[in-house]
C-alpha cells in the first residue's frame, strides 16, 4: 500500500469544508460526539473500531460516559492525509 501523502494546510482546510462538526486543532482533525448514554457511545466506538481496522487507520480517542472525543492524524505521514478525512466521513455516518 502506498504511503499516504501529507496534505498542505490549504488542502486540509478545503477538505474540512466537506465535513460537518469537525475542526482542525493542533494539526489534528477533531470532533466530539455526544450520545444519550454510555451504551450508545460505546456502540459507536465498536463500529468505528471496525472501520479503523478495515482502513488500517486508527483514531486517538477518549470516552467519558456519553462523550467520545476523536483526534485524527496520520502518524506515518506526520500530519493530515486523505485517510483522516475518509475515516472522519465514515464514522460520522455511524453517529446520529
Ligand atoms: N493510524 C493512524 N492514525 N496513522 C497512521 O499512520 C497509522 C495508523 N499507521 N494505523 C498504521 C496503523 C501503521 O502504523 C501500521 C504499521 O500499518
Amino acid at each position: 500500500v502506498a504511503r499516504p501523502v501529507r496534505l498542505s494546510a490549504q488542502d486540509a482546510k478545503s477538505k474540512l469544508a466537506t465535513l460537518r462538526a469537525w475542526t482542525i486543532q493542533e494539526g489534528k482533525l477533531q470532533r466530539e460526539f455526544l450520545f444519550e448514554n454510555f451504551v450508545q457511545a460505546f456502540s459507536f466506538m465498536t463500529g468505528a473500531a471496525l472501520v479503523a481496522e478495515s482502513m488500517n487507520h486508527h483514531p486517538e480517542w477518549s470516552n467519558v460516559y456519553n462523550r467520545v472525543a476523536v483526534k485524527l492524524s496520520t502518524h506515518d505521514a506526520g500530519g493530515l492525509t486523505d485517510l483522516d478525512f475518509e475515516f472522519a466521513s465514515r464514522i460520522s455516518r455511524l453517529a446520529p
